[in-house]
């Protein structure tokens, strides 16, 4: 018996896949229809919630068998991820040598995270065809009260997939864009919990001496978002500060991270290509996912 690559099986699935009922749980998140009863209810929760503690969870935003996909896709490109150990203080600013060692600024930790590029998506990826969908952006973009949203012009930045395996670790940081949208693909056995202090900082007051709390262990302003696979997530890193535990265990915990903004034409930095996807030049055209059948060969 011959066994089936990987790409015919994930195929399969996704041919199945052919109607956005069987992908998004429209019944309990009618993002398609933004004027209806129920989801300007919705709208007002996110709204809310946004408001308190700088976070929306939203668990089973996809059907189980859109993230039986999702992990069957994410499988055959997570071997393909850039990693590349990085420290810093959780500003992702330059360290002050001026400031006190105990300044947050100075309080650097090294995160060891690998990612998927956007352009290293086949064209039919799910997680793809769901960041592309303008019922979500625009689901999105009425939750953040935005008169506009678009989604990242980067051609590497846009979609990201974040794949962390055993002993990777994301520092306690503060995000530099204004909100970040991400679903859940897959939860690592153990370890990998996703913590944050709830607007710990304002415009006006870095609140430095609670940063510093933060950072030396105290747990009082530390809350945990469940990650559980198919949750999409508003988040508002900006102000609250947060981080990734160290992930245990064999399997990987992967992550889907939307690129929206406010403004359009937003690009990364020539910089942040080299440190983030260990490159500067964007791939030509989208691979196939049988491309990566022929790559795990080699
Ligand atoms: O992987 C996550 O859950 C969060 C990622 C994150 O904080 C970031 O990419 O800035
Ligand atoms: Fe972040």
């Amino acid at each position: 018996m011959t066994s089936q690559k990987p790409s015919s099986v994930l195929h399969q699935k996704l041919r199945e896949l052919n109607s956005w009922d069987k992908i998004v749980r429209l019944d309990k998140y009618p993002v398609h229809d933004l004027e209806s009863l129920a989801a300007r209810k919705l709208i007002d929760a996110g709204r809310e919630n946004m408001a308190r503690l700088g976070a929306f969870e939203m668990p089973d935003f996809v059907t189980p068998a859109a993230i039986e996909a999702l992990q069957l896709e994410s499988a055959i490109l997570e071997h393909s991820a850039f990693f590349k150990p990085v420290v810093g203080n959780p500003y992702l600013t330059p360290e002050d040598p001026g400031l006190p060692a105990d300044h947050p600024n100075r309080m650097t930790e090294t995160t060891r995270v690998g990612v998927i590029a956007y352009d290293q998506y086949p064209l039919d990826s799910l997680l793809r065809r769901i960041y592309e969908w303008d019922p979500l952006m625009n689901f999105v973009g009425k939750i953040l009260n935005l008169p506009e949203i678009h989604r990242y012009a980067d051609p590497m930045g846009g979609l990201n997939l974040s794949v962390m395996t055993k002993g990777d670790y994301l520092r306690w940081h503060f995000d530099q864009a204004d909100f970040v949208t991400s679903l859940a693909v897959q939860s690592s056995t153990e370890g990998g919990e996703f913590e944050y202090a709830p607007l710990i900082r304002t415009t006006d007051n870095e609140r430095y001496d609670d940063v510093r709390s933060v950072l030396k262990g105290d747990r009082k302003q530390v809350t945990t978002i469940t990650n559980n696979p198919g949750t999409l997530v508003l988040f508002q890193g900006r102000w609250s500060m947060h981080r990734v535990t160290p992930v245990q265990g064999t399997k990987s915990r992967l992550m889907g991270l939307f690129g929206f903004d406010s403004k359009p034409g937003v690009m990364s930095s020539p910089h942040l290509y080299d440190i983030r996807y260990g490159r500067t030049t964007v791939a030509k055209e989208p691979p196939t996912f049988e491309d990566y059948d022929h790559a795990r060969k080699k």
